[in-house]
């Protein structure tokens, strides 16, 4: 019989997934490269720091006393799967940068999470509504494996950019490579660019 269509978990192309990614359908894969840590929401607070006119830090209940946001839409793993239709809540960055408010020499961030792990993106691709700090999914909350109780969201960057457990934005005023940029990943992972390897 003539085999056609696709293998597998392998579904068919959808004109939303970018080059070199699959569907990963309703799984959700893990992706740590360190222990998972079991952090108490209480004893967790997310700091906005360096180039800022005001440093700020969140406990969990000022988190929450802040607007609230919602993504709603697919994210991208650089290991080729993407996910479609996630629901995460949390606030927008935007926020947390208004309160902060980066100085004029603010050109990147440091995302560093209570782990040790860090990951940098430019100033520009987490305001304007395109990153957020999360604590649910789907409804419930963020599980530790994926990053609970609170982790970066930048659905428009590969997933690498996503720090679960973050716990720190820094301001800087150049690029600082994190845990997989200096391990060889892009500084930027632009899905739609396929930017995943340094030099991509
Ligand atoms: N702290 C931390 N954050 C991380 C990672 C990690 O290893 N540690 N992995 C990154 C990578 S490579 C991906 S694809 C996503 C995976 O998130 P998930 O395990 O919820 O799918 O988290 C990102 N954030
Ligand atoms: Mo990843």
């Amino acid at each position: 019989m003539a085999q056609f269509g696709f293998t597998g978990r392998r579904r068919p192309p959808r004109d939303d997934l970018p080059p070199g990614q699959y569907d990963v359908g309703t799984e959700w894969p893990v992706l740590t490269a360190e222990v998972t840590p079991q952090i108490d929401p209480q004893r967790w607070t997310m700091s906005v720091d360096g180039l800022v006119e005001h440093p700020t830090t969140w406990s969990w209940d000022e988190m929450h006393a802040l607007p609230p946001s919602v993504y709603e839409g697919p994210i991208h793993c650089v290991t080729t799967w993407s996910k479609f239709g996630t629901t995460f809540e949390g606030v927008s960055v935007d926020v947390l940068l208004d309160a902060a408010a980066p100085t004029a020499e603010a050109s990147h961030v440091l995302a560093t999470s209570t782990t040790g792990y860090t990951t940098n993106l430019p100033l520009e691709h987490v305001r304007g509504g395109q990153a957020w700090v999360v604590w649910s999914f789907d409804g419930k909350p963020l599980t530790h494996d994926h990053g609970g109780p609170v982790r970066l969201l930048v659905p428009h960057l590969y997933f690498w950019k996503s720090a679960k457990w973050v716990t720190r934005l820094t301001l800087l005023d150049h690029d600082q490579h994190g845990f997989w940029e200096r391990n060889g990943y892009h500084d930027l992972g632009d899905p739609w660019r396929e930017q995943r390897y340094q030099g991509d």
